[in-house]
């Protein structure tokens, strides 16, 4: 069986696993889930994933895996987009931990309230917007010297900052301000299977 995708594809955490696949050149279904209408509240969903959240990637049947970062993990291990050496391993998983952490919390927040909601004046913007340019500050200064989040090759790190980062402007954030992230931007759109997500 292929592995199946339950997404939503204008969804960074969705888009991930679909750049993934595609770099990867690993066949795959995308069913696409209406979050917005509650489709992760089904009681078909909840079996899947009881956080009734999307992504979720079905490995067959009856195995199910939810998470973003943990199926770019699966998808990635033994491939080129997961690096050998331990320390490099590690040095994945901070950024992939940073991105749930410090960025998607603040990017895709924000871009949810605006894109979706197009709730422009939205109290919580102020706060969301100097989080996101914080998270933005980090991976600049990270990538001054540097082609890829780690090591010297694309990795799955780069792929999970890339999808709600592409986006900065959804979320109101200037990328001006930041020109090795819009250099790294533009080398990671370059690598095959890498795509821009499609606007809501
Ligand atoms: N930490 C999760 C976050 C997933 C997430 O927030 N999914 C959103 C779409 S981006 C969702 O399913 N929202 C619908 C809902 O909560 O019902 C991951 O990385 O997969």
């Amino acid at each position: 069986m292929n592995y199946v995708v339950y997404g939503m594809a204008t969804s960074g955490n969705c888009h991930k696993i679909k750049m993934a696949l595609e770099n990867l050149r690993v066949p795959y279904q995308w069913r696409e889930i209406n979050t917005l209408e509650g489709e992760t509240r089904s009681a078909t969903f909840l079996a899947m994933n009881p956080n009734g959240k999307v992504p979720v990637l079905a490995i067959d049947d009856t195995t199910f895996l939810p998470e973003s970062n943990a199926i770019l993990w699966f998808l990635g291990e033994e491939t080129p987009l997961v690096p050998r050496d331990r320390l490099e391993r590690a040095q994945v998983l901070r950024w992939m931990f940073f991105e749930q952490y410090s960025h998607e919390t603040a990017v895709a927040v924000a871009r949810y309230i605006r894109v979706f909601l197009k709730e422009h004046d939205n109290p919580r913007l102020p706060d969301l917007e100097k989080r996101g340019y914080a998270a933005l500050g980090v991976m600049d200064r990270h990538l001054e010297a540097r082609h890829y989040f780690v090591g010297e090759t694309l990795s799955i790190a780069d792929l999970a900052l890339f999808a709600y980062t592409h986006k900065a402007d959804d979320a109101g954030l200037d990328l001006a301000p930041y020109p090795a992230v819009t250099t790294w931007l533009d080398r990671v759109a370059a690598a095959p299977g890498v795509s821009t997500m499609p606007s809501p």
